[in-house]
């Protein structure tokens, strides 16, 4: 690249950067939509911005485009925008942006990366390029693809992004033996992260092995924010209901071989033996759950990383030493944390397919 055209990508990079930080404010009240940010320049200057705030609001290109002052607004035609997803072309809860952006007659757009979702998939690029609007796609799309991952891999691969998470001893155990006191791993700060973990996806996922060892809740409760959807596999419905997971607090999927009624908070969903997780991703695609936190025990951990049905695992790694029998934790092979924080004396190393 000759240096004059390196400047030139720099700041069309710088842009749809700038798109993401806008996108990123929409976290937390857009899910199961994606987080799209949109930037309108006009010789070198921004003229408008926005991104998508609220789930079934106006989307990113609408509330750019409002944004523009009354005195730039005869500018609009003849500014370039920058937007991090493809621009919709389906009427949904509003109506398409790429006929906004024909209306507004604005001739030169940046795309972050293709939407995956089937009513757009392509067609909102299809639909800019008839009316004679210049696209650009793929800038920046490693990072705007990363930005909505769980967005991406709910569409891509028709099953929820799958985040597994446990806490271990320096010396790998996740739990006491059976029978044994409970062993508390990590520090009051992981145990917050956590909650906040929780607060983030939109479903939690145990065995019927933890729900009887543990009766966890499940709940977020050391952070703000909602609860996930709580999802147990019971293949053959033994766990006794007065576990915490039976309490209606917050809806529950239970998933299982035998019966499907999902007429209260306690929902049974069957699915066949043959095939059962693959069978469960499928039905939690079907309900429309784009992300699931996995808390198992060690099998369905080990099980899910052997199948390598897993896109993200977050190990709470604490300095205690055990030294003593136990279960140990998941091994994982051939991958290195893509980062590791501390937090006190634990250390939080974060996973990523390679
Ligand atoms: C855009 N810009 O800011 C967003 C888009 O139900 P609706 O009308 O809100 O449409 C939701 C779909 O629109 C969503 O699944 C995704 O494909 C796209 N999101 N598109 O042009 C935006 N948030
Ligand atoms: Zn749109």
């Amino acid at each position: 690249m000759i240096k004059g055209q390196e400047q030139t990508a720099n700041r069309e990079a710088g842009y749809m950067q700038r798109c993401l930080q806008l996108a990123a404010l929409g976290a937390g009240r857009v899910a199961p939509n994606p987080l799209v940010g949109a930037v309108l320049v006009f010789e070198d200057r921004i003229i408008g911005e926005g991104y998508h705030q609220q789930y079934g609001g106006p989307h990113a290109e609408v509330n750019c485009l409002q944004s523009v002052k009354p005195e730039d607004r005869h500018l609009v035609p003849h500014a370039t925008l920058f937007v991090s997803l493809e621009p919709c072309a389906h009427f949904g809860k509003t109506p398409p942006c790429a006929d906004l952006i024909v209306r507004e007659q604005i001739k030169q757009v940046w795309i972050g990366c293709r939407d995956p979702f089937p009513l757009v998939d392509g067609k909102g690029i299809e639909k800019l390029e008839t009316a004679g609007v210049q696209v650009h796609s793929g800038l920046l799309e490693a990072a705007c693809r990363e930005q909505n991952r769980r967005f991406f891999t709910f569409h891509e691969k028709k099953r929820p992004y799958i985040i597994l998470k446990w806490a271990c001893t320096s010396d790998g155990f996740m739990a006491a033996a059976p029978g044994q006191p409970r062993l508390l791993i990590s520090n009051q700060y992981s145990n917050r992260l956590v909650h906040q973990w929780r607060s983030e996806e939109a479903a939690i996922l145990i065995g019927s092995g933890t729900a009887m060892a543990d009766d966890p809740q499940l709940t977020n409760r050391l952070w703000p924010g909602p609860s996930p959807v709580r999802v147990v596999l019971d293949r053959r419905l033994r766990l006794p209901h007065h576990l915490h997971v039976f309490d209606g607090s917050q809806r529950t999927l239970i998933f299982n071989t035998q019966k499907q009624d999902a007429g209260s908070n306690v929902e049974y969903h069957q699915v066949k033996e043959d095939g059962f997780i693959e069978g469960v991703w499928q039905s939690l695609h079907q309900l429309n759950i784009q992300s699931v936190l996995v808390e198992a025990g060690q099998a369905l951990s080990q099980l899910l990383i052997d199948a390598g049905c897993w896109d993200e695992i977050r190990v709470i790694r604490s300095a205690k030493v055990w030294a003593k029998e136990g279960l140990r934790a998941p091994q994982l092979k051939n991958v290195q944390p893509s980062s590791v924080t501390r937090l006190d004396n634990d250390s939080i190393e974060i996973y990523r397919p390679a």
